[in-house]
């Protein structure tokens, strides 16, 4: 099998040079492909952002679709063809802030899905507004006394929310993030992967350097240990990177779907049954 296999030759990328998302775009191809899986095993689901155009510049499946609503729309293609591995991307501002509800219930549904983020701490499609995980004081054109809310915490709110699967990454260490990927993709439920990515044009604050300096790899940590992953998903910095839990995985939102219970045939092989649409149709309209 070629690594190659996910690129998509003579495709037009508008991030800018030296943006982390092509890092991230790297990782997840040296992941797929080491995991022996074909464009046509994967679907990447994404909203609106730069990192949400991840999908247009790779080989694959995809669907784009509204801001913020990468994760139902993944949740969707999951149920209708459980077969699929899906993976849902986008940054800080288009999972967390305008797909935050989004982000809460997929959490609680946990379809089997791999939710990966984007986090350069800033708007970057958008010219360099603060995003929920901008932190305080950080100063852009519109927040120009520097920001004052506190930044949204995404390892933490998954973590109490019950997802089987919490890992941080650094665009950076492509190797170290290719392999979180992987564990990802392999937990059967919904898989969390928060990757730290530098915004090279609007974030002149969380670089390159400032995420090497402010990050350390866990090591001999117990992925099992759920009230040390939350202690450590609460930190300051510097901010741990890894697996911070991996619990035992539980029915995922497809697998309790009613519409499988008899017949594991996926939903999109199934012929429309016009008799109990009828049906249904005619008690909605009484
Ligand atoms: C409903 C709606 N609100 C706002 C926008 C404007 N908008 C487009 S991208 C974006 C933010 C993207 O930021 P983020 O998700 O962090 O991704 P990045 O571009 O930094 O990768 C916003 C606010 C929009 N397109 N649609
Ligand atoms: S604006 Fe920032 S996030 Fe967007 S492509 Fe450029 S460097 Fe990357």
């Amino acid at each position: 099998m070629q690594a190659t296999q996910f690129d998509l030759p003579g495709v037009d990328i508008s991030w800018c040079p030296g943006c982390g998302d092509f890092k991230i775009l790297d990782s997840i191809k040296l992941a797929l492909t080491e995991l022996a899986l074909t464009p046509l095993d994967v679907v990447v689901v994404s909203g609106i952002g730069q990192a949400a155009k991840t999908p247009h510049y790779m080989r694959s499946h995809f669907f784009n679709g509204l801001h913020g609503r990468a994760l139902s729309n993944a949740t969707a293609i999951k149920a209708a063809n459980p077969s699929l591995e899906v993976i849902a991307v986008g940054g800080d501002g288009d999972m967390y802030g305008e797909g935050g509800n989004h982000f809460l219930h997929t959490v609680r549904r946990n379809p089997g899905i791999t939710n990966l983020v984007f986090n350069n701490m800033v708007y970057g499609l958008t010219k360099g507004q603060a995003s929920p995980t901008s932190q305080v004081g950080f100063r852009t054109p519109v927040q120009v006394d520097g920001v004052h809310s506190q930044p949204f915490n995404p390892l933490a709110t998954a973590l109490v929310l019950g997802a089987g699967f919490v890992a941080r990454a650094n665009a950076g260490d492509v190797e170290e993030t290719k392999d979180i990927i992987k564990q990802a993709i392999n937990y059967r439920g919904y898989a969390l992967v928060d990757i730290f990515q530098p915004c090279v044009s609007f974030n002149k604050v969380n670089t390159y350097a400032w995420f090497k300096e402010n990050t350390y790899w866990l090591e001999g940590h117990d992925e099992k240990d759920f009230e040390r992953a939350l202690a450590l998903s609460v930190s300051d910095a510097p901010y741990p990177l890894g697996v911070l839990y991996r619990g035992t995985e539980r029915t995922t939102f497809e697998g309790s779907l009613a519409a499988y219970r008899l017949d594991d045939t996926p939903l999109f092989r199934r012929g429309a049954r016009r008799e109990a649409l009828k049906e249904i149709i005619g008690y909605m309209s009484v």
